[in-house]
């Protein structure tokens, strides 16, 4: 198949990414508390987060294949109870002892690491004490952080909290991330702004403490389109993209909500009898941390296509990979359909590398002090299955077209003047799914998860094939 992209730019970050829940497995190892997946999980008796991708073990391996592969950079996580087995006890030497291990293995395969302190995995104890919603979270957050800023100086690439929006919405909208509540909408916009309280007081500690390095947060931008330009359908659009993405957006990147973001989102609230509360200083931290995050992670794998929608609220979630067994209505925002001639994944998600080329371009129109932006997630998921033969390559071209586009809309918006310094696919290895469980397949390298054994994917090639480009390579294009 005809290939879009030949080159990278020069100095181009090309990495992978993981989080630590969904690739580390050893779940009680070495002290480790639990987090509220472990909870969950267990009570849940469908998927287990043991053994993952057994990276805790394993890592040096992966590492291994990222840099013969061409990778120069990785995303990983660092597991909260790991570090602070009991929320507000003392330090677990042993975890801590880990991630040095783990950071320095990526130094040593030319990997940069690019590390988030939260991934989806808040401990137990705050998930059973309100998570992001109780305040008191966030000062546990922020001794945390703390702790890690100071410790692991060999990290110079951080991120907060990654993607707030999803984790709020699957526990307070869609109900597949615990505690599995269904459309209780002032829940999930608190506690999204809640998480942009914690992620600039988290700015402002990494400044206090002169740490060295770069800080930002990852949202992930779902941009969304009026299936056809009635002004009901411009309205419904307006509205879920107010609830999804500006709203953080404005939150993170100008330490403010704008009127209009804060109009539409009432918009929101008040059809769902909800309501949401900023707390009296929480603007001026917000305010005094946004000039000084360092670089912006945007994570983008689909874009959606909406119409009006006055019914009540329903999300059907397809977590096996049936097409076409998703459902999504939002009361009083919209609903999701399908654009004729855009392809979907089994999953339902809609491939759309414009919307990234669009939104690429709107963040820079809106929001013109915008930090250098990492693209730190893209990728599709596949069913496959594990190879007969030992050193059999995985046919995942379907894949590799999806990567091939999108990059090359991220060239495309680089080219408009994007400060935009690299790319992560979602994954570096196939991972556990939240919801998913594991036969939801991202990576360019398959796990065989009955014994762990790799195998490559037509994809890793792809990906080698242009890192090489970035030896001695001149501008793209
Ligand atoms: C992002 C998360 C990842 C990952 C990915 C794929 O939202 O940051 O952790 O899971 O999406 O999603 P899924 O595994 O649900 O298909």
């Amino acid at each position: 198949m005809k290939r879009r992209v030949k080159k990278l730019p020069q100095n181009f970050v090309w990495g992978a990414a993981t989080a630590a829940y969904q690739v580390e497995g050893a779940t009680k190892a070495d002290g480790k508390g639990e987090n509220m997946w472990d909870v969950y999980l267990a009570k849940q008796q469908k998927f287990s987060p043991e053994p993952a991708s057994d990276f805790y073990v394993r890592y040096r391996e992966d590492l291994k294949l990222a840099k013969e592969h061409g990778l120069n950079a990785i995303r990983l996580s660092i597991s909260w109870v790991r570090i602070f087995p009991d929320i507000d006890g003392k330090v677990n030497p042993l975890g801590v002892k880990h991630y040095h291990e783990l950071f320095q293995a990526c130094h040593e395969y030319g990997l940069e690491p690019y590390v988030s302190l939260h991934h989806f995995d808040s401990p137990q104890q705050m998930l059973v004490e309100g998570d992001w919603l109780n305040h008191k979270n966030i000062d546990r957050f922020i001794r945390y952080a703390a702790f890690c800023f100071q410790e692991f100086a060999e990290v110079d690439n951080w991120f907060t909290i990654n993607e707030p929006i999803s984790l709020a919405s699957g526990q307070y909208l869609g109900g597949q991330f615990p505690p599995n509540l269904y459309f209780q909408v002032s829940k999930a916009v608190q506690a999204n702004h809640n998480m942009l309280v914690a992620h600039a007081k988290a700015v402002l500690k990494f400044h206090e403490l002169k740490t060295t390095g770069k800080i930002g947060c990852i949202h992930a931008l779902k941009p969304v389109y009026p299936i056809t330009e009635t002004s009901e359908n411009i309205a419904a659009a307006a509205r879920y993209d107010a609830y999804n993405n500006r709203f953080l957006l404005d939150g993170t990147l100008l330490g403010y909500y704008r009127d209009e973001t804060l109009e539409l989102l009432q918009q929101v609230l008040t059809t769902n009898d909800a309501t949401f509360t900023i707390e009296p200083g929480e603007l001026e931290i917000m305010q005094k941390a946004a000039p000084l995050n360092g670089h912006f992670g945007m994570n983008y794998y689909r874009s959606e296509f909406i119409q009006e929608y006055h019914g009540e609220s329903e999300d059907q979630f397809n977590s096996t990979g049936d097409k076409g067994t998703s459902a999504f209505k939002f009361k009083g925002v919209g609903e999701f359909v399908k654009k004729a001639g855009v392809k979907t994944t089994d999953w339902d998600w809609n491939i759309y590398p414009q919307g990234l080329y669009d939104m690429l371009l709107r963040l820079q129109h809106d929001y013109p002090k915008l930090p250098t932006i990492y693209l730190t997630e893209n990728g599709t998921a596949l069913k496959e299955e594990t190879p007969k033969q030992e050193f059999e390559v995985i046919n995942d071209e379907f894949r590799i077209d999806y990567l091939d586009q999108h990059v090359d809309k991220l060239l495309q918006a680089r080219k408009q003047g994007g400060d935009i310094a690299g790319y992560f696919v979602w994954s570096l290895q196939d991972q556990f799914s939240w919801a998913n469980g594991y036969n939801k397949r991202y990576g360019l390298f398959h796990v065989d998860f009955n014994d762990q054994k790799r195998y490559r994917k037509q994809s890793a090639l792809w990906f080698k094939e242009l890192g090489q480009t970035l030896k001695g390579g001149t501008e793209n294009e």
